[in-house]
């Protein structure tokens, strides 16, 4: 499904990110990968990953930086000859705005959360805009989660953050559809990766979507890798600014 295809994707961590799922299920459908990972503390996780999939380039690069940004792209262009791929799996806030009340987010932490999970989007996808350009299009998907939608306990700014990155999204689709440009969320169901880690009460938000997601059971990460497969490939050719829920049916409960 996305032979000859270069496919970037933005936020691997170790092997239990949901990026290296995505990164996996496109490796498998035979992209080219490209993966950038943030701060030297990831690099020798990400490299072995790297390492697993022959020709995959990696990258450091935090994206609040935008010569970073820039170098990720020259670099991309230069081993690859353009992209048809990118995915936005990035998100921080401060670890005391996910607990407590939303009302008491700091003016920092809401700047904070919003730049590195909402504004990167746009930050990272306007220098692949001529790498896109020379592959005539391409499609762009970034990971969000209901709690941009409906209020989920201690997501809080979070929550604020992933509903400007669900808007954004729609106002890229519409910039970029005339260049044949896709834009897309998955909204993924609760998984446990290193962004869940250290979340009080994540445990029970497992069992309580296992007890009320109509199809009663939780998401695994090739679930994402293949739902962003299908946003990736040509399958999905007029389907742009949609969220995609991957969550075995948990949102359209009350
Ligand atoms: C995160 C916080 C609160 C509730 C949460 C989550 N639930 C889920 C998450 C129910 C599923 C994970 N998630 C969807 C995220 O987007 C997490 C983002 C995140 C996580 C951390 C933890 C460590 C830290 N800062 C963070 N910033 C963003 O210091």
């Amino acid at each position: 499904m996305l032979k000859d295809k270069t496919a970037l994707v933005y936020g691997v961590a170790n092997d239990r990110s949901l990026a290296w799922a995505i990164a996996q299920a496109f490796s498998q459908a035979g992209a080219r990968l490209v993966l950038t990972y943030q701060g030297e503390r990831m690099e020798r996780n990400v490299r072995a990953l790297a390492e697993t999939v022959p020709g995959t380039l990696c990258y450091d690069c935090d994206v609040t930086n935008d010569d970073e940004i820039a170098a990720v792209c020259a670099n991309t262009d230069r081993e690859c000859g353009g992209l048809d791929v990118l995915v936005h799996s990035v998100a921080f806030a401060r670890k005391e705005e996910l607990a407590g009340r939303y009302v008491d987010t700091s003016r920092d932490g809401f700047r904070i959360a919003n730049e590195v999970s909402a504004y990167s989007l746009v930050a990272v996808t306007r220098p692949a805009l001529p790498l896109f350009e020379k592959r005539g299009g391409g499609s762009i998907i970034a990971l969000t989660y209901l709690g941009a939608q409906r209020v989920v306990p201690n997501y809080n700014v979070m929550g604020v953050a992933k509903a400007a990155l669900e808007a954004s999204v729609r106002y890229l689709a519409a910039d970029l559809g005339p260049l044949g440009i896709r834009v897309n969320g998955i909204s993924a169901g609760p998984v446990k990766t290193l962004a869940a880690r250290g979340i009080s009460g994540f445990g029970s938000i497992l069992a309580h979507v296992e007890e009320r997601a109509p199809l009663r059971r939780n998401i695994s990460d090739s679930d994402v890798g293949q739902a962003a497969l299908f946003l990736a490939s040509d399958m999905s050719r007029n389907i742009t600014g949609e969220v995609l829920f991957v969550d075995a049916g948990f949102h359209i409960m009350a």
